[in-house]
């Protein structure tokens, strides 16, 4: 047995223990392995380390082993130390591409990179920031043959992420669990991944249209205005965003009575015109007696504390000095999630939480410091220090949040938006990708950031469109929206003191552009719903790289210009000014490549024509279901459904289309309905019909429209009853 092998912990005699007891030269520790789930390997620095561990923040429940690790389990985890930080080092084949790591600046193949996990407010990053806003010590590999592993390095410590040698570790705090998941496709990878740390929850509906925020929009009134604009302009979009100037003077859970008197009537006024609204919350709380929410808090003594573990931590952020509540403590949670409920009273729809790493303006590392102490209940390891607990005290605030939201409003479904977190903390919130800035750089790495985001266990996720520091110019923005109104999270986003980026900011030919966009963003919506509803089930990315397409193609491993949506559609993107990139394009699939196709623009044009939106291919063997343009996800029902389709080289293709209510949980007690939509060609005939139909919701009397995608460019359209077949004559 040499030392690369994985060792079986029972089954390995003694002997061999020995000899890899000297081969490693760390002492007689011995690593323990045990399997965790099919396929997935738990390794343990040693016994002690074993029994000694910390509980994962990671999980969404505890594992318990379930044997020994499986003989030949490809992967092995040596453990080992580097000062004062302990190692955990994994060795990959050569043609193995890594991935992940979480929100990360640069390219989206991360083998000779570094990065540290470290939640840092990282306003105006470049690419080579050794941490962001989150932290996912994560990473995926792609052999060569395109079967695939994941390791998860279970610490909430600091923790570096060296990938040029292989895989590398180096963490503080004591020695955690390295996890290791074998599969047979990056996919499966990313579900089995979605099995240990748990799904998003599917969103409302309208929080997958297109958000528009800037910091801030303020007074009331100039909320309202924006909101009108896009209905006068007929620009589709489902939410506004009140950034901190809302507030009195940033107290969170206040609203300024000069500017913002009544948020109750604004959001009704909002719901009017079809807008949903959201509303920021930071956690730090102005330490000011007579102040209501500091005063409870200081009631429940919830804050966090100085190293001597008795007197209150104080830092400086938005409000002035500011005290933190101690989200690693179940009462202070459960004291913070109360606070939501007189506040989302006011009709609010969802929270937005920044500033969670947490931010600190007056200390050197503009965090905490490490020894500040945390009252963390036992069942997350027990009090201990900041820097045991600084990556996930963003996770564990959005977690109260979330329950804050739901317990307020238990009858829909909670959206929330958090700046900061941790690996699995998608259960409990979406992410963006912090502070951009409006350059070519940030609309390059928008794709890839989105990617190893939605690679990291996080498919809800995508950039400030526009940038958010720095004005930039009309071309980049045209550019930006045409993209980015297909991520998953959509927004559109800038700071203070920048001009307005606003889809009609920059003329005519801009806000053309971004209406093209948006529409795409609309007529795509029944497909996005469907992929965000099958993410929540499976733990399935949402945007994913182009190589998922064809694993073993090496020419996919480095791209990310062009984006997946789902498995079938491929979204294709010119991110330099000169659009001079060659596109990459997967493989055709047995002779029939993928298909380019377009949507007729508000302008009767194609809305391919303008040079500022990515070019969309499909599949073949697929069948997209697409919706008439909405000015907001819920303006009018579903009808007519179009299928976009494209036959494989056998004559034929399927598709899903997931609907329910669009909110509110009776989805989950059957309300729902998924379809299965089968095209056939038969000789010259193309029969497209429901193949399978799933759910207690009855299917609408509507019209299905198809498009079917031909070899030489053309189309041939019919139209039929939804529910029956459709014969579609190809001469
Ligand atoms: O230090 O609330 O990343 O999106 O607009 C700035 C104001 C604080 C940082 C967030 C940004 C938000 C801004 N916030």
């Amino acid at each position: 047995m040499s030392p690369n092998q994985p060792a079986s912990r029972r089954a390995r005699p003694l002997a061999a223990l020995l000899v890899l007891a000297l081969a490693s030269g760390v002492g007689c520790a011995q690593v323990v392995t045990e399997s965790i789930g099919d396929g997935i390997v738990r390794f343990h620095a040693s016994d002690d380390a074993r029994d000694n561990r910390l509980p994962s923040m990671a999980l969404e429940t505890p594992r318990d082993a379930d044997g020994d690790a499986p003989a030949g389990f490809p992967s092995n985890v040596v453990f080992g130390r580097d000062g004062d930080r302990w190692t955990a080092t994994i060795d990959i084949e050569p043609g193995t591409s890594l991935y992940g790591t979480g929100e990360v600046a640069g390219p989206l193949r991360r083998n000779g990179r570094v990065v540290e996990t470290w939640n840092t407010d990282a306003y105006g990053y470049q690419d080579d920031a050794a941490s962001l806003y989150t932290a996912h010590p994560w990473v995926l590999g792609v052999r060569a043959d395109g079967s695939a592993f994941g390791v998860l390095c279970d610490t909430t410590y600091r923790c570096e992420i060296d990938l040029t040698s292989g895989i590398a570790f180096r963490a503080a705090g004591q020695e955690q669990p390295v996890i290791v998941i074998e599969r047979d496709t990056p996919l499966a990878v990313c579900e089995a991944l979605g099995e240990l740390t748990g799904t998003i929850t599917l969103p409302p509906k309208w929080a997958i249209g297109y958000h528009q925020c800037r910091y801030s929009y303020d007074p009331a009134d100039r909320v309202m205005e924006v909101a009108r604009e896009f209905r006068d302009r007929d620009i589709p979009a489902d939410v506004i965003w009140m950034d901190i100037d809302y507030m009195d003077a940033y107290r969170v859970f206040t609203f300024d009575s000069a500017d913002f008197p009544d948020p109750a009537r604004l959001n009704a006024d909002l719901a009017d015109i079809g807008f949903h609204n959201v509303w920021m919350i930071d956690p730090g709380v102005k330490d000011e007696d007579g102040y209501a929410i500091h005063d409870s808090g200081e009631a429940g003594d919830v804050w966090v504390k100085r190293a001597d573990k008795t007197t209150t931590f104080q830092g400086e952020v938005w409000p002035g000095v500011c005290v933190f509540p101690d989200y690693t403590n179940a009462a202070v949670r459960e004291w913070w999630a109360g606070l939501y409920e007189p506040f989302m009273a006011n009709g609010i729809s969802g929270v937005w939480n920044d500033m969670n790493e947490p931010a600190v303006f007056n200390t050197p590392t503009k965090t905490m410091p490490e020894n500040n102490w945390h009252r963390a209940d036992p069942d997350i390891g027990g009090p201990g220090t900041h820097a045991r607990y600084h990556n996930v005290y963003g996770m564990l605030m959005v977690r109260a949040t979330r329950e804050g939201v739901m317990d307020a409003n238990p009858d829909v479904r909670p959206f929330v938006l958090s700046r900061a977190n941790y690996i699995g903390g998608h259960r409990y919130a979406a992410t963006w990708t912090g502070d951009n800035s409006a350059d070519w750089y940030h609309v390059d790495v928008s794709i890839p950031m989105t990617l190893n985001l939605s690679l990291s266990g996080q498919p809800f996720c995508g950039p400030d469109v526009g940038g958010f520091a720095g004005n930039g110019d009309a071309e980049m923005f045209s550019r930006w929206m045409g993209f980015g109104a297909l991520f998953p999270f959509s927004r559109g986003h800038t700071a203070k003191g920048n001009i307005d980026k606003e889809p009609w900011a920059y003329g005519e030919a801009v806000e053309a552009t971004s209406r093209r966009a948006l529409e795409r963003r609309y007529r795509l919506i029944p497909f996005l719903y469907t992929l965000f509803e099958e993410s929540s089930r499976t733990g399935a990315p949402i945007a994913r790289p182009t190589f998922f397409a064809d694993a073993t193609d090496p020419a996919l491993r480095s791209e990310d210009d062009s984006f997946l949506l789902g498995a079938d559609l491929l979204v294709s993107a010119q991110l330099q000014p000169a659009r001079d990139r060659a596109r990459v394009l997967p493989r055709p699939v047995a002779g029939v490549a993928w298909r380019e196709f377009d949507f007729e623009s508000f302008d009767g044009g194609r809305d391919s024509k303008d040079p500022d939106q990515p070019r969309l291919y499909l599949r073949p063997g697929s069948i997209l279901p697409t919706g008439p343009v909405m000015e907001f996800v819920d303006e009018k029902p579903l009808d007519p459904v179009t299928l976009i389709v494209c036959l494989d080289a056998d004559g034929s293709a399927l598709g899903e289309l997931y609907e329910d209510a669009g909110d509110g949980w009776d989805y989950l007690n059957g309300v729902y309905r998924r379809t299965t939509y089968e095209a056939q060609r038969r000789g010259d005939v193309v029969r497209l019909s429901v193949a399978d139909t799933e759910g207690d919701m009855p299917r609408p009397e509507r019209l299905v429209r198809v498009r079917l995608l031909m070899p030489d460019g053309s189309e041939v359209r019919a139209t039929g009853k939804d529910g029956q077949t459709i014969e579609i004559p190809l001469r």
